[in-house]
Order: C-alpha cells, then structure tokens, then sequence
C-alpha cells in the first residue's frame, strides 16, 4: 500500500462555509475533505487530511509527513506569509510540497502577496475555491514516489 497524500490545513480554514462565505464560498473543510479523498482514490491514492490553528501542531504533521506521507498538499492560510517555522518544516520534509489557497492572494491585500511555503513548494494553486485542493491533490500524487 502506497503512503498517503498528507492534506495540512492552517488557522481559521475550520471556519469554511461557516463565515465569510462572500470570500471562501459555502463548501466546508469536510465538503473540501471529501473532494480530495475523491480525487486521491481515483488515481490510486489516499489522504491524511488535517487541521489546525496552532503552528507547532502544523509543523509537527509537516515532521511525521516526512517518513509517514508520499507527498504534501498545504493550505498554510495566514502562517504561509508569517511562518519560517513552516518553511523550515517543509525544507526538512524531503516530500514533494504543493501549495494551495481557496482564493487567489495575488489578487488580495499587499501582505498576501508573499509566502513563505512557496520558496519550497513544488506548485502552487490559487484562486479556484475547492478545486485548487482537487488540483493540488492530482498534482501532489503525480510528483510522489
Ligand atoms: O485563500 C486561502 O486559502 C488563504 O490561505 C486563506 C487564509 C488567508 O489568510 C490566506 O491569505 C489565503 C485565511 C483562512 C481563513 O479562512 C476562513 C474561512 C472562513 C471564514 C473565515 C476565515
């Protein structure tokens, strides 16, 4: 049996489809979890989907992924543009790591612009609601081992 796709979430995405859906839309981070599961077992893999609002359990996940998981899908939220922690995380991981955002950061505030989890990323997708997490989870599962 092939190692899982280890799906990170980061602060606040527990939230989804329950606030600011004009932002994030309605889906919730389930509806997002079974799209992915979806997607992996279509092309023969599964997911470890996790989240949390507390940056020392995200890097924790990001350390067990490292022998435990093929490859990495990471929506950081607001630690990817804060977090060196994560980036040190992800440096170490020696997995394949895409980045994902529901909305598009380029498009948003100045202080989105830049992440951190992209100096490692292997690809990012932004910008597309749930479907970055599908895309992301094909692209991950293509990179992995
Ligand atoms: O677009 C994304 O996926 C983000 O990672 C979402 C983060 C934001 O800080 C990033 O710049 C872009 C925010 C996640 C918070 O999610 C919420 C969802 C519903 C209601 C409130 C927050």
């Amino acid at each position: 049996m092939s190692k899982p796709i280890y799906v990170l979430n980061g602060p606040n995405l527990n939230l989804l489809g329950v606030r600011e859906p004009e932002i994030y839309g309605k889906t919730t981070l389930a509806d997002v979890q079974a799209l992915c599961e979806a997607r992996a077992k279509s092309l023969g893999k599964t997911v470890v989907f996790r989240q949390s609002n507390h940056e020392g359990q995200l890097v924790d996940w990001i350390q067990e992924a490292r022998t435990m998981a093929c490859a990495i899908v990471i929506n950081p939220a607001a630690y990817g543009h804060t977090s060196i922690a994560l980036l040190d995380a992800l440096k170490a991981a020696e997995v394949p790591v895409i980045e994902c955002h529901l909305s598009n950061p380029a498009a948003r505030e100045s202080f989105r612009h830049h992440t951190y989890v992209s100096l490692v990323a292997t690809g990012v997708v932004t910008g597309l609601g749930a479907k970055s997490y599908e895309l992301a989870v094909e692209a991950a599962a293509a990179l992995a081992a």
